[in-house]
């Protein structure tokens, strides 16, 4: 760079250049001074970038397409910053613009990927910085050498959490034949390019074994995939590892666990004081005309792993030629390794079974082990005297006896009671609101059914703030990046829709809803729903249901929730926030205001115990007499 300094860039398309190609550098920027994300084609002005070094920044749109765009319109070379630490991904060379809308064309000059982020000042500001670069051939690492793509998605699969993904392919700017192309190719990332990789592999080890099962095939499959050619091997990103067909279609012998897989999936336990303690088998089947014997082992799938301990049921295992045995894999851990609703939790590793020397063509069986746990409280409320608008003052005792873990308690205002319609996660049980701090509010939805994430559904509360009857505000709780950028990014976030303006916010917040759970937290400022202690202290509320991933299945409870945010009609003060221990109980005092009480009728107490059992258990409901 003219400024003396020097940046060490990813040669992006593999494009060649001299040594000592130069070139003006022209930096992208926003309105706001910032560097722009090049994602918008009229910002490449040929009379400002021909023949100059366009500096962009990566995000949003496909990397590649500010190549597409900078080359189409007189860029010598450009450049992009990452927006992560580190290089972006190597893409190869560049045929087209992936996105919707998106041409075939193919770049010939520079493509450069900058390591980011952009702030604090690294080698993108350095750049920016410049007004002439000039460039020399080095040779570096390949920063995305058997790594996981960085948009590849986690598993488990939902709903029940067993293991997915089964295995790993290539995927990463693979170049195919490009249909509509005429004798072109194109490059492409995504299983749209690693899943022929594995069709690939299945066709090679149906050759070589054309008697076997499908299940046998795939357990083939699984069970000869190497973990150690995946960097930063994780189980639920990766399943056995990267397909070896050598191994596949050599093995004599298959592993069979969970149907149709040669994996065992423990799926989703609820842990309490008496622990985790479970056994599933494995089915080896040998297919040869020899006896086949196996040593077995585990590894725990460290650092993602919570500790536990995984022990095969013999130290090895002998299959007789053309037979079959079983071998049995016991799981085991507490409460306290299983961890709380904090955070998701895994339990992984593999079972391996290494053939005796000689044996099966020293191919080595693999199979991957997996279970989601979390550890429960046993939060249980009794309210002395009994709830009631005549009582001005009751005792709200909150006991964790039988947890395995310790708790927090929170306490709301129930308004809302719902049936069971045996919908999915989306079905409303009850629903409660509490003020939280001087300036929000948070409503919490319980269901009667677990979610593995809670992006599946869509809860909108319908909020009447003058009590006329029709909805002024909705609190939605939704994906965040679904809502903001019409991608789910695995957030979850509550936001506040305006009727009478149409608009959103101006307040989004992220909840905290965990995983495997099954009651909403979904915060709002009162500024944002018009509520203030002047002219509209109380709101009516309604609630619906929604399962983002089927229809026919909305729930919209009937019944109408009440409160008051500024002078409620049942205070709760002393509320035991704080952890309530593993066999401890802690007292909150509830205040009633019965003036309060008849403008804004409570139905009672909802106590929200997230790390209870998921369903009903996590939200108590105590009812009040009017
Ligand atoms: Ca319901
Ligand atoms: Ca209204
Ligand atoms: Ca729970």
């Amino acid at each position: 760079l003219d400024t003396g300094k020097s940046v060490v860039a990813l040669n992006e398309n593999g494009a060649t250049f001299a040594d000592g190609s130069g070139w003006p550098v022209y930096v992208l920027r926003n309105t706001d001074g910032s560097i722009s994300l090049g994602c918008d084609e009229t910002a490449y002005d040929p009379a400002l970038i021909t023949g100059k070094l366009v500096l962009t920044a990566r995000g949003t749109c496909a990397r590649v397409a500010r190549a597409v765009f900078g080359q189409k319109h007189g860029a010598a070379a450009v450049a992009m910053i990452n927006n992560a630490a580190g290089y972006p991904p190597f893409d190869g060379k560049i045929t087209g613009n992936p996105d919707p809308g998106g041409e075939m064309f193919d770049v010939t000059i520079p493509f450069f990927g900058l390591r980011g982020p952009t702030t604090p000042a690294t080698d993108g500001n350095d750049l920016a910085a410049a007004a002439n670069a000039a460039a020399t051939n080095i040779t570096i690492n390949n920063p995305g050498f058997q790594t996981l793509a960085s948009f590849t998605s986690n598993g488990p699969r939902g709903g029940d959490s067993s293991l997915k993904p089964d295995v790993t392919a290539p995927g990463v700017s693979v170049l195919s034949t490009g249909v509509g192309t005429g004798n072109k190719g194109a490059v492409m990332s995504g299983t749209s390019m690693a899943a022929p990789h594995v069709t690939g592999v299945a066709a090679l080890t149906r050759q070589a074994h054309s008697t076997w099962s499908v299940a046998e095939i795939k357990a083939a499959i699984m069970n000869t995939a190497d973990p150690g050619k995946v960097a930063g091997y994780q189980t639920s990103r990766a399943g056995t590892g990267l397909v070896q067909p050598l191994g596949s279609t050599t093995t004599s012998a298959t592993a069979l666990g969970d149907p149709y897989a040669g994996s065992l999936s423990f799926g989703f336990a609820e842990i309490g004081t008496a622990g985790f303690n479970q056994t599933k088998n494995v089915t080896i089947s040998n297919h040869g005309a020899t006896p086949l014997t196996f040593t077995t082992s585990t590894t725990q799938n460290a650092p993602f792993t919570r500790a536990h301990t995984a022990t095969p049921s013999a130290a090895s295992v002998t299959v007789s030629a053309g037979g079959s045995a079983t071998l049995g894999l016991t799981l085991s851990l507490t409460a306290s390794q299983a961890g709380d609703s904090a955070a998701f939790r895994e339990v992984a590793g593999l079972l391996t079974l290494t053939p005796a020397a000689g044996t099966n063509g020293g191919v080595v069986l693999r199979v991957p082990y997996y279970l989601v746990p979390r550890a429960l409280s046993n939060l249980d409320t009794t309210a002395s005297p009994p709830l009631a608008k005549a009582t001005a003052s009751n005792t709200a005792t909150v006991s964790n006896a039988g947890g395995a873990i310790a708790s927090s308690a929170d306490l709301f205002t129930w308004g809302i009671a719902d049936a069971d319609e045996g919908f999915g996660s989306n079905d409303v049980r009850a629903v409660g609101v509490r003020r939280s701090g001087a300036t929000a509010l948070r409503f919490a939805i319980n269901t009667y059914r677990r979610w593995s994430a809670p992006n599946v559904n869509e809860f909108d509360i319908y909020i009447d703030v003058d009590q006329n009857g029709t909805v002024d505000f909705i609190v939605f709780t939704d994906d965040f990046g679904l809502v903001t950028a019409n991608a789910f990014d695995g957030r979850y976030a509550s936001f506040v829709f305006n009727v009478a303006t149409g608009q959103l916010g101006p307040t989004a917040f992220l909840t905290g809803t965990p995983t495997d759970s099954s009651t909403i937290n979904a915060p709002v400022l009162l500024a944002d729903i018009g509520l203030s202690a002047a002219t509209h202290p109380r709101f009516d509320y309604t609630v619906a249901g929604f399962d983002l991933f089927s229809t026919g299945d909305d729930n919209a409870p009937s019944e109408v929730g009440h409160f008051n945010a500024f002078t409620p009609a049942m205070s709760v003060t002393g509320t035991p926030t704080a952890s309530i221990a593993a066999g401890g109980s802690a007292t909150a005092t509830i205040t009633v205001n019965s003036t309060e009480w008849d403008l804004t009728p409570p139905k009672g107490l909802m106590v929200v115990g997230i790390d209870n059992a998921a369903g009903p258990g996590e939200a108590q409901t105590i009812s009040a007499a009017p």
